[in-house]
């Protein structure tokens, strides 16, 4: 809770470019919730050099990932939008909480052990303990709810952990957080292996629709995405790849898993897959377009970047202040 209003934080990493995943699995669940939460999403940017990033590229990217979210439709009037490194108290309570982590629990996070294992030669303490940022990220604001998508789940579950064994010592001093997570859009899976998540670091530009894609781009991926034996329009879990377009469609178009394979019914996948290409060409449209006027507005989106860096940071000091003093830190001499 902040201000008497609950509150929810979120963020993506400004690493690679938002695919369809980030979209239906996070951002486009974000744009449902400004009006019942006090809103925090943010450019984790200190979380992005993890892994070893070009400095130019990672401005650039970070700024593209800021300007999308605008774009998708957050209002920064209503929205907290803002880099994770314009806000030190991220770093500080990160540094704190790291007391409150045990290198076991570290040490069983997938997400940990997945990257490591594509990283062999730079497996930094950072990637180690990534998660505790994330802890401080979501404590910083009081979060009630954090909406994400499905592999993020673990790293809500370590939050909560840490959260509960600092308050257990200190008192309530941290808000316990819940995963937000949709049923459907979740986990939106490769186009090219349809039994893995669909992901930035995939080297497959086949894998994955960008939300930057033109329509031309968006079907032709569809067409190749790789389905299943047999040629029946049915979700089932024999079926990863027909099931994961059953998904995507019903999202783009609004309809029910029942009624996408009813209206498929007796049709082939040859034209399942236009249709849902053309649904998601549609779909994202209008953001592309929002995103090449935002883009050409650095005044407006500067004004966004300094206003909403004050605003999180006024609420994330008050959080920090506040552990601080629990702690046992000497107070600032005025
Ligand atoms: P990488 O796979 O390279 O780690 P990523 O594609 O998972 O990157 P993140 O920045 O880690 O991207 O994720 C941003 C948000 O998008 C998170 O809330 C995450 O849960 C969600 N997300 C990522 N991939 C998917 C997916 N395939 N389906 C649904 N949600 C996803
Ligand atoms: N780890 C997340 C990005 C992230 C995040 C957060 C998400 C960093 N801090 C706090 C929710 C809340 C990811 O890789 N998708």
């Amino acid at each position: 809770m902040l201000n008497g209003k609950k509150s929810l934080f979120s963020g993506m990493q400004a690493t690679g470019t938002l695919h369809l995943g980030n979209y239906l699995g996070a951002l486009k669940n974000w744009v449902e919730l400004e009006d019942d939460y006090e809103t925090f999403y943010c450019v984790v940017d200190l979380h992005s050099i993890t892994v070893r990033q070009d400095p130019a590229e990672l401005r650039r990217k970070a700024r593209a990932l800021l300007t999308l979210y605008i774009a998708a439709g957050l209002n920064p009037e209503k929205n907290c939008i803002y880099y994770q490194s314009h806000v030190p108290a991220h770093a500080e309570l990160n540094w704190i909480l790291n007391c409150f982590t045990y290198m076991g629990e570290l040490s069983r996070m997938t997400q940990y052990k997945d990257k490591a294992s594509k990283n062999e030669d730079n497996i930094n303490a950072g990637l180690f303990t990534y998660p505790v940022l994330m802890a401080a990220d979501i404590l910083l604001f009081q979060s009630d709810i954090v909406p994400v998508g499905d592999d993020q789940k673990q790293h809500i579950e370590i939050t909560r952990d840490i959260a509960q064994r600092f308050n257990s010592v200190y008192g309530e001093v941290f808000t316990i957080p819940e995963p937000y997570i949709k049923r459907t859009g979740a986990r939106i899976m490769s186009l090219q292996e349809p039994t893995k998540k669909m992901s930035k670091s995939d080297d497959n530009e086949n894998a994955s629709i960008f939300l930057l894609d033109n329509t031309d781009t968006i079907i032709r991926k569809f067409k190749r995405a790789v389905t299943d034996s047999g040629s029946e329009i049915i979700h089932s879990n024999d079926k990863p790849g027909i099931s994961n377009l059953i998904e995507i469609y019903g999202i783009a178009t609004g309809k029910s898993i029942d009624e996408t394979m009813k209206e498929f019914e007796g049709k082939g996948y040859g034209e399942f897959k236009i249709a849902v290409g053309e649904s998601v060409a549609s779909m994202l449209k209008p953001i592309q377009d929002k995103y090449e006027e935002l883009s050409k507005d650095k005044t407006y989106i500067d004004g966004v970047i300094k206003s909403n860096a004050e605003k999180a940071s006024y609420f994330a000091n008050k959080t920090l202040r506040k552990v601080q003093k629990k702690i046992g830190f000497p107070e600032k001499i005025k």
